[in-house]
Formats: C-alpha cells, structure tokens, sequence
C-alpha cells in the first residue's frame, strides 16, 4: 500500500530555463485539453485544488511541477508530478499556440528527469486520431530509462459495455475516474511501480 504523505507546488515555468533543477524522478502528464490531467494529479495525491483544473479546455498554460513525498513499507520516495498544458485547445492565436507547443515538445524531449510519461486519454473517445499520434510520438521519443503509461480518464461516464470495449482493444489499459476515485489507487501503484519498482 503506497500512501501520500506530501503534496505541494513547486513552481510554474513557460519555458525549460524556468523549469526547476533535474534530479527528481519526473511524471509528465500529457493529453488533449479537457481529458483531466490537473484532475488526476488532485485525485493520485488526494488533494482538491493542488492543481488548477476547469470545465474550460485551456486552463493549464504553463508546466507546473508538483513535489510528491510517498510512504511504502516504512520506506519514503520522492517524486515530481508535472502538470502540462493540453494539446487541442483552439481558443488561443496561432502564434501562442506555436510558442506553447515549442516550449512543451522542447520539455518533453530534453528533460533527463522524466521517468515516465502518463498519457491521458478520455475514455468516451478512445480512438481519436491525434492520441494515435501522441502514442505514436511518445514510442518515438521515449529512452530506455523511461516508461509509457496510458491512462483512461473520466471512467464514471463509461457504460459497462464501452469499458469492455476499451480493455478489449487496450488490454494494458488503466482506467480511473478522478471524481469517484475509481482506479486511482491502481494507477498510482503502476506509476510508483515505473518509478522504483527497481530499488524496493
Ligand atoms: N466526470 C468526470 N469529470 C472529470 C474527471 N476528471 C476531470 N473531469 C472534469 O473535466 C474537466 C477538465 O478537467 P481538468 O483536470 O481541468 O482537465 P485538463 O486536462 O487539466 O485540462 P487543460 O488544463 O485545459 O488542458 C473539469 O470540469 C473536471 O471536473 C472524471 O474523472 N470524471
Ligand atoms: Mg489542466
């Protein structure tokens, strides 16, 4: 059983020189505007409001580190969880959206204390082209030292038979739902697993 002992905000950046010193075991959380990434972070560190989430796509505009102490077995981890700003959100003028997408793809790639990249994806569209994409990118960019999570979000709006359909074509999936908590711990689990699996 893993327990969150500490969650706090660390700081914001629009850019990599603004980022905080590499060193922590790094979550990068990433998806499409609306798909509740600041919501997961909320639920994994049982926090309300830790990160700013919206009903408003675009709410996340900058690269938002969150410092995570866990408990496991009498032993602590530390680690960051980062909270980016969706792909997918129009509202915004071309310029900004190029400048976000450069300063996002120049963290994703160059940032050494990413361990581990969640992908979110709404589990309502599963099969949406650009999430191909992401995956697809990710496969490309990822190093040896770094893991893939794929994560389904807002499982509470699923029927029974539209999660079957998502294990069938995902066997490897997690689905949570971060407002009734289901699958939350499951995923912080395979999270701290890519993490520190290695030195428990
Ligand atoms: N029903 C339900 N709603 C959710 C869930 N997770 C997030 N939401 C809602 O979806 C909306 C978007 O959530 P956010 O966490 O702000 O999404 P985001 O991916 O951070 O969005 P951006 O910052 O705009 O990229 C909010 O209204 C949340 O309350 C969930 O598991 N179930
Ligand atoms: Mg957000």
């Amino acid at each position: 059983m893993i327990k969150v002992k500490d969650a706090f905000f660390v700081k914001s950046a629009s850019k990599m020189e603004e980022t905080t010193p590499e060193g922590m075991s790094e979550v990068a959380f990433i998806g499409r505007s609306n798909v509740g990434k600041s919501s997961i972070i909320n639920a994994l560190t049982n926090k309300k409001g830790l990160a700013k989430s919206s009903s408003t796509p675009g709410k996340t505009r900058l690269i938002n580190f969150f410092q995570i102490v866990l408990a496991k077995d009498e032993k602590t981890y530390h680690m960051q969880l980062v909270d980016l700003p969706g792909f997918g959100y129009a509202r915004v003028s071309h310029s900004l959206k190029e400048e976000w997408q450069k300063n996002l793809t120049t963290y994703i790639q160059k940032r050494v204390s990413i361990r581990t990249f969640v992908h979110l994806i709404d589990s309502r569209h599963p099969f949406l082209e650009i999430d191909q994409a992401v995956h697809t990118y990710l496969q490309e960019i990822v190093r040896a030292d770094q893991h893939i999570l794929r994560i389904f979000t807002k499982l509470d709006k699923l029927k029974q038979s539209e999660i079957s359909v998502i294990k069938k074509n995902y066997p490897c999936a997690l689905l949570v739902s971060s407002s009734s908590k289901k699958g939350i711990d499951k995923a912080l689990e395979a999270i701290f697993e890519t993490l520190f699996g290695d030195q428990e």
